[in-house]
């Protein structure tokens, strides 16, 4: 069995500041998270931006220069910046910051979709910031926006122009079908890094059957020499699916972007309790963790001099 490569996603868009006290807000805050997450063995970092007035998710590349840069300067795990910014966002404003840095690596999600947590804003009464409780009830009613033609644009101006290589976001079967149909356009190469994600409302169930039909899906269509496979679960199904996915010969994705809680009615206080938690589960079943340049060998990119920040 390889290595297993931790990407940990350090604070996403859709969780909001009520939900939790720990979730990093500030470019102080989600620097000094992501640099302890890396320290935990963390060989990825998945980054989104936040308003540091009030946590408003942002794609501003001025605020996301205010934390990236330290991140680098303070770690050598590899940078990963979001595109799929929020459901909100529109793409141009998604892919800013990405275009200006050339990272090694951007997220890249596979089809158009509901992508929804509107359910939660019933839950709370008690809001910290007035924006948020709209921000969460517009869910319902918003479309995850990934045509064809935004991924396409999205691979030739950061894949082929800039040598940025992808985790690509599959929330369905049908997303993976997306992928071969890039590579018989010839827009893309292995090794794929996809990172297949269960228990968002609109995505695949959180059941452990579907692992294996991404997995068996994913042999099929790309040859297992050809790809890595990860596996994120929202919520309370994170650490049980990533377990189930580094048994598989998976790798996994932690962080508060997808799970606020460390246990059943836990939160976790930082990313880096979430890490090491997976990684203690890791270490007990005798699996290895990849450090960043493993993982930089793994999954094909370019390196950490090549990036324009
Ligand atoms: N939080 C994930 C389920 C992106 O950044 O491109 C979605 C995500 C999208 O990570
Ligand atoms: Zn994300």
């Amino acid at each position: 069995m390889s290595k297993v490569i931790i990407t940990c996603a350090v604070t996403g868009s859709a969780h909001t500041p009520t939900m939790s006290k720990y979730l990093p807000l500030t470019p102080d805050a989600i620097a000094e998270q992501a640099i302890e997450a890396a320290e935990a063995g963390a060989a990825i970092l998945h980054l989104h931006a936040r308003d540091p007035q009030d946590g408003r998710p942002t794609a501003d590349p001025r605020v996301f220069s205010q934390f990236v840069p330290r991140i680098q300067a303070y770690t050598d795990a590899v940078i990963n910046i979001t595109t799929g910014g929020s459901v909100h966002m529109s793409l141009a404003d998604r892919l800013a910051y990405a275009l200006e840095i050339s990272p090694e690596l951007c997220s890249l999600n596979m089809g158009s979709m509901n992508f929804s947590l509107h359910p939660v804003a019933r839950k709370i009464t008690d809001w910290r910031y007035a924006w948020e409780k709209p921000y969460v009830e517009a869910f319902e009613d918003s479309i995850f926006r990934n045509t064809f033609k935004d991924i396409k644009q999205i691979l030739q101006v950061l894949g082929e122009e800039r040598g940025t290589r992808f985790e690509f976001e599959c929330y369905d079967v049908g997303h993976l079908y997306n992928l071969a149909f890039f590579i018989n356009e010839g827009l893309l190469k292995p090794p794929l890094f996809i990172q297949s994600i269960y228990g968002i409302l609109g995505g695949m169930g959180p059941d452990p059957e579907n692992l294996m039909l991404m997995r068996t899906t994913a042999d099929r269509l790309f040859g297992r020499e050809n790809y890595r496979f990860s596996v994120l679960g929202a919520g309370k199904h994170q650490m049980p699916l990533a377990a189930t996915s580094a048994v598989m010969g998976g790798n996994v994705r932690v962080g508060l972007e997808d799970s606020l809680y460390l246990g059943k009615g836990e939160l976790a206080v930082s990313n880096a309790e979430q890490v090491r938690k997976i990684r203690r589960i890791l270490e007990e079943l005798s699996l290895e963790i990849a450090t960043p340049d493993e993982a930089r060998a793994m999954l094909g990119l370019k390196g950490r001099d090549k990036v324009n920040f």
